[in-house]
């Protein structure tokens, strides 16, 4: 199976890195195609810790290439920081490519993205603040900088003045800030051009070779379903589509190359941000999943939201990413638990969906309907079979592999490498 998709099945958060890591071994190339470093990935080797931003989990397993697709938006000093980050701990980096035609994150795209959220107050969208969606509003507008710009200086500062004319009349007259001046950017950026520069490649020509060679490329999402631009809880959501079609746009390959998509998908639910989220809890239980599930923003170090797991967004999720599998993750957080409700429909003003609801509306309406099982009340951490799980915990699995539209693939029941229980 040469071409894998992998995507968050929620809101993010779901234990993408882990599971991308999982396939480490098994891979030649893993690739970024949307996000830019919003995303926080975790991934545990033998007790060492790493949080990855930019860069593709598949960093960490040697032999592999990581590839930053044309899809991502790329902050290029925070990408430097990353990469001396893990040279420090004694990753090689060294294979790592970057499209050119990715968009570059400047300075006013992170202040534009903290002036607005300010300026939004109560109805802000919660953003992490990176300039994640300036960014893509400027390359939608057609007046972003992309990588390919840092060669050439007189098109780069061109385009930084045509930019910074309406910014700076949008941060002065309506943000009353100061203006930005074109210097300022093109030094920022001159000061890691040639650091940037080795790493340019034509990514999609490098991905479509491989696969013709029948290399296996893991096409690693950001975010999630829930947060897709177009398929998620909009205007709660991200300025990208990590849905598995928008590998196609942003890596440059076609939709008939890809033959397995995964969804990672968390024993319960978790969000960052604002936005509607049916089954959030705002009791005891929420604050429990919080403490035992150490669910705080990797990037942001933000709170996240919990709640019960919601089978109505597994089967959408399924749908609209075509998935051919599950990733299950963080089971063993459930073990506290006496009785663990899920969520297998809503109410919606006294009528039942078992379907996402067609609209925004009905769903910031939406009430869980649960079915209840009961809890194992153990530590399965050390769990490695699917025979070695509790009873119970094999009941509550295969119930939501029932419910959610795709055959399970793995099971998670710890943050490490090794502490995943395959299933097929
Ligand atoms: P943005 O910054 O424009 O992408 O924010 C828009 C919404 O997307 C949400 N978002 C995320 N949700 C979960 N995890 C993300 N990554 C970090 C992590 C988040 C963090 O891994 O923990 O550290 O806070 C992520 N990135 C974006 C965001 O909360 C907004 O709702
Ligand atoms: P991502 O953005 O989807 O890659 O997920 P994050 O890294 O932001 O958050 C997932 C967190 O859960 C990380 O701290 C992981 O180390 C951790 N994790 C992943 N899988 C499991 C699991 O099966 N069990 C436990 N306890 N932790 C997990
Ligand atoms: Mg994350």
């Amino acid at each position: 199976m040469p071409a894998i998709v992998l995507v968050g099945a929620q809101w993010g958060d779901e234990g993408k890195g882990k599971a991308t890591d999982q396939l480490g071994a098994t891979l030649d190339y893993c690739v970024r195609y949307q996000g830019g470093n919003n995303a926080g990935h975790t991934i545990v080797i033998d007790g060492e810790k790493f949080a990855l931003h930019l860069l593709p989990s598949g960093i960490l397993t040697p032999g592999v290439t990581p590839v930053i697709g044309n899809g991502v938006v790329v902050d290029a000093a925070v990408l430097l920081k990353e990469i001396r980050g893990l040279n420090e701990r004694g990753v090689d980096t060294s294979r790592l490519l970057l499209s050119s035609n990715a968009h570059l994150i400047t300075s006013y795209h992170t202040t534009i993205d903290k002036v607005t959220e300010r300026f939004l107050g109560k109805n802000q969208i919660g953003t992490t603040g990176r300039g994640i969606g300036p960014t893509y509003a400027d390359k939608i507008n057609r007046m972003g900088i992309r990588v390919a710009d840092i060669f050439d200086e007189k098109i780069l500062t061109q385009k930084i003045e045509a930019a910074l004319e309406q910014k700076n009349h949008l941060l002065v007259k309506v943000y009353n800030r100061r203006a930005i001046e074109v210097d300022a950017v093109l030094e920022e950026i001159a000061a890691y051009a040639d650091d940037i520069k080795p790493l340019v490649a034509d990514t999609s020509r490098v991905i479509n070779a491989a696969l013709d060679e029948d290399k296996t490329v893991l096409f690693e999402g950001a975010q999630a379903t829930m947060l897709d631009v177009d398929h998620g809880t909009y205007p709660f959501v991200t300025s990208s589509n990590p849905t598995a079609g928008g590998v196609c746009a942003g890596v440059g390959v076609g939709p008939t190359r890809i033959d397995r998509v995964i969804g990672v998908v968390k024993a319960y639910t978790t969000r960052v941000g604002a936005g509607p989220f049916p089954t959030e809890l705002f009791d005891e239980d929420g604050e429990q999943l919080r403490q035992i599930g150490a669910e705080f923003g990797t990037t942001t170090g933000r709170e996240r939201r919990c709640g019960w797991y919601d089978a109505v967004i597994a089967r959408y999720a399924a749908r609209v990413n075509g998935l051919t599998e599950f990733c299950l993750t963080k089971l063993d957080i459930l073990g506290a638990w006496e009785r663990i409700p899920v969520c297998v429909a809503y109410e919606v003003d006294g009528v039942r969906h078992d379907e996402m609801p067609m609209t925004q509306s009905e769903f910031h309406h939406a009430k869980p309907v649960y079915e209840f099982f009961d809890g194992w009340n153990e530590d399965i951490s050390h769990c490695r079979t699917f025979e070695e799980l509790p009873k119970n915990a094999q009941i509550y699995v295969r119930a939501l592999e029932e419910m959610s539209g795709a055959p399970f693939w793995a099971v998670g029941v710890g943050p490490g490498r090794e502490q995943t229980v395959i299933l097929r």
